[in-house]
């Protein structure tokens, strides 16, 4: 076998061998998919030889699959993972023993479609279309981080009828990122049909006409795989994308150009014939017996990396001057990337950088400021992607509705992929106003609540802004501060300072207490938290005692400070997100879990509302201090 890095041209000997790799790998990927009665054994066929061209010979180091120079190889068509591991464990990442014995069995690193923590698997596919992206911030990350790794993506041809492909092909191009190879298996077949009749995709046009520069090649011919790939490494002009012509199921007779066999295991006849063409022999019978032995569950750590990252001098905004959350927010990006030159710190938008306050940072720091247009998807894979890059800090800014709603699933993989994403979303609310109910993200702790890992945070004030947003960039793993759009008051304490101003420290999960009072408690969330203070203090002139806590971090509650909350007769939740799926949910769910019983009223947003701005809409909602005061009277009044 020759050396690592595309450097030498392939020989004979090694296209034998490789041949024979090749061979032994399609068993194994039919013993797997044929014992586990699942799986995509067509695709993994088709895949093969481009797998072991890149596992064999891009710069890896199988015995040190963390090694930080290391060439990326992301796997886009993520159902391919019988070929993906066959050919990793082929590499020498793992043994094959294991792999094949317990593919798709509960517990085992070896999923059904390629799962991170599988040492070779940089990150964890299986919707469609994403990879491209995935790469990208990878490839981002070696400039930033001045290594100089090779990006390859393979990917498929029915993902290419996927925009988000699209959003990433233009990206690159850009970009510059010439350290980018895609390679895509064209083997014209996806689950109901040939991929041309499913939906007709111009692919080479299409890569052209985004900029890159596009080969064509046998994908079953290891020399002429090899020498696409050699190629490509080798130039700097644009990035490259080699078309790998390809049979599904190829070359077993009876699965060749077979859609069926997309994602449906041989019988135990097939396996018996297919196997036999393959020149293999029948394992069946000793890999089941293998299968009921224990499974080996050993994964790679896959922690998100902590960057480090000095906080600055936090900013104490006063009451003389309302501010909006989303300028502290742009004033704490810019203080932070002060007190941290040498760190790359990358920020991305999506042509909002005014409204989302980037604007400055993009003027200060152009060179790590990336403008992605109109591409959401493309933006949330590969700033969760770059988020992963040990020293780098990636921060994607946005409004609510396009930096959740539009990439649902994106953020769901960014979840599932431990990255490290920081999303700041602006606009969130009813606060947004006149742009109205399209604008209106409502669900932004909701959403992130139907998630496993995902911090969020709600900040009450531009103060909490302040000090979240120095906190949150120095923390590993996925966090979304979530503002809205309108100036707000500074919260003060009961002498008139400004409560989360000077001594203040933002510490997750806290519950904050501007105001005390025993005869109801308000829990309250981002920016109707100082009208909450504020219908406290009107109601304190009545005679009623009404404590009020900021919830910044809905998804972590305090136990302590929900004690206290749980202790008042009446409680309420105010909140500018959906009345069903926000704090008023998570508080219920609490009080649930913990068997405290007390009065709750939960106020937000019941409907979609109109146009208009965004004091009226809050009043209509009953959100403002006036609405919020008229609660607690009318519940405590019914109480009595
Ligand atoms: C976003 C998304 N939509 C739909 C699917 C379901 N799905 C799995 S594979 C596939 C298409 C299979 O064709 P291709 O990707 O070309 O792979 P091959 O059949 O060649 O293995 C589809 C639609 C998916 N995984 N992701």
């Amino acid at each position: 076998m020759i050396g690592r890095g595309f450097s030498d041209p392939l020989d004979e000997a090694t296209v034998a061998e490789l041949r024979e790799r090749a061979r032994r790998c399609r068993g194994a990927v039919l013993t797997m998919t044929t014992l586990a009665d699942s799986g995509h054994p067509g695709g993994s066929f088709s895949s093969m030889e481009m797998l072991l061209a890149l596992y064999h010979f891009a710069r890896l180091r199988p015995s040190e699959p963390g090694w930080p120079e290391r060439d990326r190889v992301v796997v886009s068509h993520g159902h391919v993972s019988p070929g993906v591991y066959s050919s990793l464990a082929d590499a020498g990442f793992f043994e094959m023993e294991d792999l094949v014995a317990h593919f798709r069995q509960a517990g085992s690193p070896f999923e059904g479609h390629v799962a991170r923590g599988v040492p070779g698997v940089e990150w964890t596919t299986g919707n469609l279309g994403q990879g491209l992206s995935a790469g990208l911030g990878f490839a981002f990350g070696s400039r930033m981080t001045g290594t100089a790794w090779h990006t390859f993506v393979a990917m498929s041809d029915a993902e290419q009828n996927k925009g988000q492909v699209a959003e990433a092909r233009r990206a690159a191009a850009k970009y510059e990122l010439v350290d980018v190879t895609a390679i895509v298996d064209v083997n014209d077949a996806q689950i109901s049909g040939p991929a041309h009749v499913v939906m007709p995709v111009h692919i080479r046009e299409d890569w052209e006409a985004d900029g890159w520069d596009v080969v064509e090649v046998d994908g079953h011919d290891f020399r002429e795989v090899y020498g696409a790939l050699r190629e490509a490494v080798a130039d700097k002009s644009r990035p490259r994308a080699i078309l790998a012509r390809t049979h599904m199921g190829w070359p077993v007779s009876f699965m060749t150009d077979r859609f069926e066999y997309h994602g449906r295991a041989l019988t135990s006849d097939e396996y018996v014939r297919a196997m036999a063409e393959l020149g293999l022999p029948d394992e069946l019978e000793r890999y089941r017996e293998l299968r009921t032995r224990p499974v080996g569950t050993e994964r790679l750590d896959i922690s998100p990396p902590r960057a480090h990252v000095a906080a600055g001098q936090p900013r104490t905004y006063t009451r003389e001057k309302d501010v909006d959350d989303r300028g502290a927010w742009g004033s704490a990006l810019r203080d932070v990337a002060e007190a941290n030159a040498d760190v790359p710190i990358a920020v991305f938008d999506c042509d909002l950088m005014e409204s989302v306050r980037t604007e400055g940072y993009a003027k200060a720091r152009p060179q790590l400021f990336l403008e992605f247009g109109v591409a959401e998807s493309n933006t949330a894979t590969c700033s969760g992607a770059l988020s992963i890059v040990p020293g780098v800090v990636s921060i994607w800014a946005d409004f609510g509705v396009f930096g959740i709603d539009e990439v649902y699933n994106q953020q769901r993989l960014n979840d599932i992929n431990h990255a490290s994403l920081k999303l700041v979303v602006t606009h969130c609310g009813l606060d947004v106003g006149e742009d109205g109910k399209t604008h209106h993200c409502l669900d932004y702790v909701g959403a992130l609540r139907a998630f496993f890992g995902w911090k969020a945070i709600v900040p009450g004030d531009p103060n909490q802004t302040d000090r979240a947003v120095r906190w949150a960039l120095g923390e590993p793993g996925n966090a979304c501060i979530a503002v809205g759009r309108s100036k707000l008051p500074v919260i003060l304490d009961a002498g008139g300072r400004p409560f989360f101003g000077d001594g203040y420290e933002f510490r997750y999960g806290a519950i904050e207490w501007p105001r005390e009072g025993e005869d109801a408690v308000i829990l309250a969330m981002g920016t109707v938290a100082p009208s909450c203070v504020n219908a406290a203090d009107t109601l304190a002139r009545e005679g009623l005692r009404v404590g009020v806590g900021v919830v910044a971090c809905p998804l972590e509650l305090e136990h302590f400070g929900m004690e206290r909350a749980a202790d008042a007769p009446l409680l309420l939740t105010a909140e500018d997100h959906n009345v069903r799926s926000g704090l008023g949910s998570c508080v219920a769910d609490w009080l649930a879990d913990n068997g405290r019983v007390t009065r709750l009223v939960r106020l937000g947003a019941d409907r979609y509302e109109t146009s208009g701005s965004a004091k009226d809409l809050l009043r209509s909602a009953g959100l403002d201090a006036e609405g919020i005061a008229g609660a607690v009277r009318g519940a405590l009044v019914e109480a009595r």
